[in-house]
């Protein structure tokens, strides 16, 4: 049988679909551009939205419907267009934090026309042809009587493809929350472009919407006034590193038992012991960090204030203003450069290091990457490409913050790399690759110093190097207690040896003096802040300066590397805070997220 021949009308009565169709190979369009992920979260998300959008068409009739969704499908191409640009640019989707940062939006807009490729004609061809036979045929669809009928049910089928994902998200793979993000790309791999802008306006308008009451206020600058000053100017160190350069090393996963221990023989950490005889050392030191891992750790060290209960400080409060190392040394004079050899946008680092201070960023996309270990640049390339920029920048003084990244989980090392020969306990399990890639980027470390040394750089620098939170955990014990120290750990000798991360400040004049004070991280700026006479009128740090006779004691929160939150001080270790303890974590979270910084206390 003959098929009928589709009448020209016939054929434009699908214009309006044809409009959506258009914007949906756009958004493939653009994941193609762009290299995103389309998994399963993206396909649902992405048709959900698209299927909303659709369904309010049902609402207009004639032109008025054909205009609608043609507004529609601009709006779209105009998300489309910038992000596509932007992921090339910064290897991130944009956000709505982007717009308040607009030093991000000025780097693009130098290198707009460079990023302008013929291929992105493809995303406004539809609007350039849709008007032309728009307004040359007759369209007709004249509105149901019930337009209702149509449009609820699809708008319905729309917020269920939305809904599909977070469904599956909380109930079958019972996370807490409908997103994990580590990287600023995150939550666009999971739930597409429209997704990504829902989720980052959501936190945004959340964030924007809290605003600390008179009496949390009040609770706040009540603290800073009843804190006792540091003590210590008196401490022969106070003032010893003025006009010094600073180097700070934030050792991924490094726990102080290596230190100063053997493994058949061999050291494994050759570097660091040596460098603990011009040090001061303090072996009793811990990670404070929570969800944010060793971006918390970053955030504890740089701003003396405690990390999220929940979530990632860098994630979702990267615009606020701080009170930090970085800008204090900025502020005088320092050229203040954070280095971390992954991705610049992981864990959102690029939009946070500016608000921490730093004046610029150095992230894998800026070295040789002629060695990949694990994650990113290996640390022997990582220290030796930035050991002779050191130098070459010339300026100084510096501050420079590193972030290494070879000692990372599973701690896995090509057998060329590996200088320990391990007995056969050791061989094959966690514990012996974890002395493998801890002697690795201890030699790492080595190589730096000798470039330090070499460029007449060492003697004019303060050197601090701490762990960034444990890489051999309390679960880990029963590996410890049957392949290393074969008799079994208390409780109490983990927390006192095992679970400590070292804290070390180094300069060759330095006459080298162990600390058993107990501290953490949260105490680093206070005591950089000490010894590089950066003492202020204020006192703007929650931790305290460990050289002062009021230091002594550490609060570990829960939620990132133990069950149950610690409190360990100089004689003891207890399970469980108290209320006080508590209300000090309280109000370093009320502190982030009212902006206390910037909105308040406006420097
Ligand atoms: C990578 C580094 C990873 O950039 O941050 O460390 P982690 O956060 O997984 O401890
Ligand atoms: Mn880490």
């Amino acid at each position: 049988m003959k098929r009928p021949k589709l009448s020209k009308s016939h054929l434009f009565s699908w214009f309006n679909e044809l409009i959506f169709l258009f914007a949906g190979v756009k958004v493939l369009l653009f994941h193609l551009f762009s290299s995103s992920i389309i998994s399963m979260g993206v396909i649902f998300t992405t048709l959900g939205f698209l299927v909303i959008l659709y369904s309010f068409s049902y609402l207009f009739q004639n032109k008025v419907r054909l205009f609608y969704s043609y507004t529609a499908n601009l709006l779209i191409t105009f998300i489309l267009i910038p992000n596509t640009l932007y992921l090339d640019y910064f290897s991130s989707p944009l956000t709505l934090s982007v717009f308040k940062q607009t030093t991000n939006l000025s780097g693009l807009g130098d290198s707009i026309f460079f990023l302008l490729h013929m291929k992105y004609l493809l995303y406004v061809l539809d609007l350039i042809v849709l008007p032309f036979l728009i307004s040359r045929n007759t369209f007709t669809y004249v509105k149901r009587r019930k337009p209702l009928k149509a449009f609820l049910p699809i708008l319905a089928a729309g917020i269920m493809f939305v809904c599909l994902k977070p469904l599956k998200v909380i109930y079958l793979d019972h996370e807490d929350s409908i997103v994990k993000a580590y990287d600023s790309k995150d939550f666009l791999a999971q739930y597409g472009i429209f997704g990504h802008h829902a989720l980052d306006g959501y936190y945004q308008v959340k964030a924007a919407n809290f605003e600390l009451s008179k009496e949390e206020v009040n609770e706040i600058d009540a603290y800073w006034e009843g804190k006792e000053t540091d003590g210590s100017a008196d401490s022969e160190l106070a003032g010893f590193g003025k006009n010094k350069n600073l180097i700070m090393i934030q050792v991924e996963s490094l726990q102080n038992f290596v230190i100063n221990e053997k493994v058949n023989g061999q050291e494994i950490t050759p570097t660091i012991n040596a460098l603990l005889k011009n040090s001061i050392y303090f072996p009793r030191f811990y990670a404070q960090t929570i969800e944010g891992n060793s971006s918390d750790a970053e955030f504890l060290t740089q701003t003396s204030l405690f990390p999220l209960k929940t979530g990632s400080v860098f994630f979702q409060y990267p615009q606020n203003t701080y009170h930090s190392l970085p800008q204090s040394l900025k502020d005088i004079g320092y050229r203040t450069t954070a280095v971390h050899a992954d991705e610049k946008t992981f864990w959102n680092r690029h939009n946070m290091y500016p608000s921490l201070g730093f004046e610029d960023f150095i992230s894998i996309e800026d070295f040789s990457q002629d060695e990949i270990v694990g994650m990113g640049v290996g640390d022997k390339s990582m220290f030796s490409e930035w050991g002779k920029q050191l130098k070459k920048s010339g300026e100084q003084p510096f501050y420079s913050f590193i972030v290494t990244l070879s000692n990372h989980m599973p701690y896995e090392l090509s057998e060329d790399k590996q200088s320990l020969s391990l007995p056969p306990k050791l061989n094959d399990n966690l514990l012996g690759s974890y002395f493998q890639t801890v002697r690795y980027t201890d030699e790492a470390l080595a190589v730096f110093l000798k470039k330090l040394e070499e460029d007449d750089l060492l003697k004019n620098s303060i050197i601090v190097l701490y762990g960034d939170h444990n890489g051999i955990f309390y679960k880990d014990k029963k590996l410890l207690e049957d392949t290393w120290v074969n008799k079994e750990i208390s409780f109490e000798e983990w927390y006192t040896k095992y679970a400590a991360v070292p804290f070390i400040i180094y300069n060759p004049e330095i006459e080298g003096r162990v600390y058993d004070t107990v501290g953490g991280q949260i105490d680093v700026y206070p005591t950089i802040r000490t010894i590089m006479g950066l003492r202020s009128d204020n006192n703007y740090a929650l931790g305290t300066d460990l050289l002062s006779e009021n230091s002594g004691s550490v609060i570990i929160p829960s939620g990132g590397y133990v069950e149950e939150p610690l409190f360990i001080s100089n004689d003891e270790i207890i399970k469980g805070l108290t209320d006080t303890q508590r209300e000090i974590i309280d109000l370093s979270n009320l502190i982030i997220k009212g902006d206390y910084f910037g909105t308040v206390k406006i420097q």
